[in-house]
């Protein structure tokens, strides 16, 4: 294309013709569809820009990113616009964990690979290539193990604000802590509540728990960092104390930098923390199938749980300076 080409033609047509030369160059661009789960949390923020960073044009990607907005309609749409583009590879982070088995045969029959990340979905493992992603049952698990070890024995009357309803880190976070809670007969869990990831969400749910038990409960359970702001402002307002200073333990999970912040503060007694960066794992799966070899099927993110300064646990790290400088997200 010369000079005066370039002039004659607008921003658009100037974009749309690079991309058509850097293809005609055999460049091999693959193209990418990322069916986001939303923007609810500070952990999603980061998981999209991880997604964004690792598949970059340098990198050789050219990625569709979604963002669904949590309306699971909304996410099938996306997956079919994916299909009908025929992009060569699709990535679903599953809003809800049920539905999935039309669309994803629909992606089989088109021929293209899909990749299940961060969470889980209730559907024939032969409907989808690989997955990459988190044990939350084990989150929970570790939240309970912890609370146990911090009461030794005393009694707890538990409030939990959930996640969003149907999604598999809600199901997991929620069946294993309650997995921990059934060998607890000293625990009483008064109520619990969808927040649905958000700090609004968490801190309305908080709101109308402290009208129903004030003066009840000295747990709270915060299925993710952002739902644990809104209680704490709830909490603040109500000239509730919590932390390790204060009257209600608050266990939170993601554990994101802000998280962090406040677990090092003592505000947050527990974190368990849940991995947003999973996008160099997904390419490398990605790569393995576009070389035609033998590729994981199922990749689990290692996460581990945090505690507050003077607390030592033999499930948790404890909170320092130096862990929170290393939190870039
Ligand atoms: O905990 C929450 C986000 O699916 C594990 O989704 C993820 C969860 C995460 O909105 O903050």
């Amino acid at each position: 294309m010369n000079k005066k080409m370039i002039a004659a033609l607008g921003c658009g047509a100037l974009a749309a013709s690079m991309m058509t030369m850097t293809a005609m160059a055999g460049e091999d661009v693959i193209t990418v569809g990322y069916a986001q789960v939303g923007h609810e949390s500070d952990w999603r923020t980061a998981n999209t820009q991880n997604y964004q960073d690792v598949f970059s044009a340098e990198n050789g990607f050219d990625l569709q990113l979604v963002d669904c907005d949590n309306d699971n309609a909304a996410q099938l749409e996306a997956v079919r616009n994916f299909i009908s583009q025929q992009l060569d590879y699709i990535i679903i982070a599953p809003i809800q964990s049920a539905g999935w088995d039309t669309v994803l045969q629909e992606a089989q029959d088109a021929g293209i690979p899909v990749i299940i990340a961060d969470r889980e979905i209730e559907a024939d493992a032969s409907l989808y290539d690989a997955w990459v992603g988190t044990n939350t049952t084990n989150e929970g698990i570790t939240a309970g193990n912890w609370l146990a070890e911090t009461l030794d024995g005393a009694e707890a009357n538990i409030l939990t604000i959930e996640g969003s309803v149907g999604a598999s880190a809600t199901l997991g976070r929620t069946d294993g802590f309650a997995q921990v809670a059934a060998d607890h007969s000293e625990w009483t869990l008064l109520d619990s509540q969808s927040g649905d990831f958000t700090q609004a969400g968490g801190q309305e749910v908080m709101e109308s728990f402290i009208k129903s038990y004030e003066g009840q409960f000295n747990v709270v359970i915060c299925q993710n960092d952002n739902e644990a702001y809104g209680a704490m402002d709830a909490m603040d307002a109500a000239g509730i104390t919590y932390g390790v200073d204060g009257d209600v333990i608050l266990i939170s999970f993601d554990a994101t930098h802000d998280g962090l912040q406040y677990t090092l503060d003592g505000k947050i007694n527990c974190n368990v923390e849940c991995n947003p960066i999973q996008a160099e794992t997904v390419k490398g799966v990605i790569e393995k199938m576009q070389a035609g070899e033998e590729f994981e099927t199922t990749t689990l993110v290692e996460d581990q749980a945090f505690v507050a300064p003077g607390i030592t646990s033999e499930y948790a790290t404890t909170m320092t300076d130096e862990v929170l400088a290393g939190r870039a997200y």
